[in-house]
């Protein structure tokens, strides 16, 4: 099938890697000219493991190409963002405006599916009119479906091929067809449903995470209220067979699980109570951290400087988007506080080049934010040598207590109440 991507980024590029190295001819849109340019020449702008060969391989093959307007195809598939907007709602122009530019190439007998994450009915109600206002009958001239991905940044392409997926129909033709696409590299299973189900199922999937981690925040919380460690707690409670505690940790962030469930408690407000309260528990993550470490260096006289390890939304990705870290260094530095990020992963002010042991000179506090493999094995003893105050806050569970203690540092744990600090 000749297949037009609307949309080259996260989950846009990958599909379409995916479908064109698996026997279709892919046709690649984005409005954005360094994705276009770079994929013309089999050369990618993100960080996600074998994504490039895979790029290169279908652009040499010819199977791949990019270009910022759409084109006639036999299957149409949207993988634009769907940003929230200020009031929490969902900002659908761009799945509405990509849409419209696909109408003028529409013919009997094609395919539209929606990827991007939506709010409940957006399929039915958004799409679904536009493509009647141009003169086709969805289900029967075109058909139409909602076809979530599912993939964890990071490892895309094996989660692509591998995990299972729901196709949500406007009719049983439409999910059939779309279905049968999909198989050409899902080695996983397919499930049908209608639209709206699988718009749910979508984001029911990324609340359920969020719920679970903001129990596992309130959990850290009344720990070091408790003087607990609140990771053994849940290391023996997981051990039940019924039972996964998320973990805690300094917020929620990335463009999935810190939006979605916006977008049920859009639609119903008043029914969606656990939804919004978790969500505002994780919010709330970085000024507590935020208070820890203003407690931690309170008695230090002068301005008080932090290193911060991390400010990706999440280890060894190269995504800052939603990340809870820039609330929290954003807080240190209306507070005053002298604040130094360290990641290679990202260019923010500087951190991509920042070597860990120049930063943590005459801190007052060094703060693992966000556990990337290379902070695992520090030489902690050099890091004291360095350091105006020698104490850290691991805010993962990621370092071992002794082997930091052991270098004459204090060591203090998001989630343990041991030093009530
Ligand atoms: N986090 C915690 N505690 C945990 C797990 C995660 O604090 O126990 C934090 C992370 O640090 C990060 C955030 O949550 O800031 C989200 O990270 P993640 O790895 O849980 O998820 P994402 O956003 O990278 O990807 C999610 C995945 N959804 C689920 O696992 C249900 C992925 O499968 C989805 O495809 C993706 O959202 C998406 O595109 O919707």
């Amino acid at each position: 099938m000749k297949i037009c991507i609307i949309g080259l980024g996260y989950i846009g590029l990958p599909t379409a890697a995916m479908f064109a190295t698996n026997g279709h001819k892919v046709h690649g849109v984005d409005i954005n000219k360094e994705v276009v340019e770079a994929l013309n020449k089999g050369e990618i702008i993100i960080e996600e493991p074998y994504l490039e060969d895979l790029v290169k391989e279908a652009v040499n093959n010819g199977n791949l190409f990019a270009s910022d307007k759409p084109e006639k195809a036999d299957a149409f598939i949207i993988c634009v963002p769907t940003p929230i907007l200020p009031d929490k709602r969902a900002d659908l122009s761009l799945v509405e405006n990509a849409v419209r530019t696909i109408l003028p190439y529409l013919e009997k007998g094609n395919i539209i599916i929606l990827e991007s994450t939506s709010p409940p009915g957006t399929t039915r109600d958004l799409l679904c009119p536009v493509i009647e206002e141009a003169g086709f009958k969805p289900g029967e001239d075109i058909y139409v479906a909602y076809c979530p991905e599912r993939v964890l940044p990071g490892r895309i392409l094996k989660e692509l091929r591998e995990n299972s997926r729901v196709v949500g129909g406007i009719n049983e033709k439409s999910a059939q067809v779309v279905k049968e696409l999909y198989e050409s590299f899902v080695e996983g299973e397919i499930y049908i449903a209608d639209a709206t189900t699988a718009e749910m199922c979508k984001l029911m999937e990324n609340t359920y995470r969020d719920v679970n981690i903001a129990l596992a925040n309130e959990l850290a919380m009344l720990c070091e209220k408790l003087n607990v460690n609140a990771w053994d707690v849940i290391k023996y409670a997981n051990k039940h067979p019924r039972v996964n505690i998320h973990m805690p940790g300094p917020g929620v962030g990335g463009h999935c699980i810190a939006i979605d469930p916006w977008f049920i408690v859009e639609k119903c407000p008043e029914l969606a109570r656990i939804i919004t309260l978790s969500r505002n528990t994780n919010d709330g993550m970085p000024r507590y951290v935020f208070n820890r470490i203003n407690e931690l260096t309170a008695n230090i006289e002068g301005k008080r400087k932090i290193c911060i390890l991390g400010i990706t939304y999440k280890p060894n990705v190269d995504d800052m988007r939603e990340s809870p870290i820039l609330e929290l260094v954003g807080l240190l530095k209306e507070n005053q506080f002298d604040c130094v990020v360290v990641d290679n992963h990202v260019d923010y002010e500087g951190s991509e080049s920042r070597d860990v042991y120049e930063a943590a000179k005459d801190a007052d506090l060094v703060v693992l934010a966000v556990n990337h493999d290379e902070f695992k094995d520090l030489d902690f003893s050099r890091i004291k040598s360095v350091m105006n105050t020698p104490q850290v806050l691991d805010t993962r569970n990621f370092w071992d207590p002794e082997t930091v203690e052991n270098s004459g540092l204090s060591y203090h744990l998001l989630g343990w109440g041991r030093n009530n600090t």
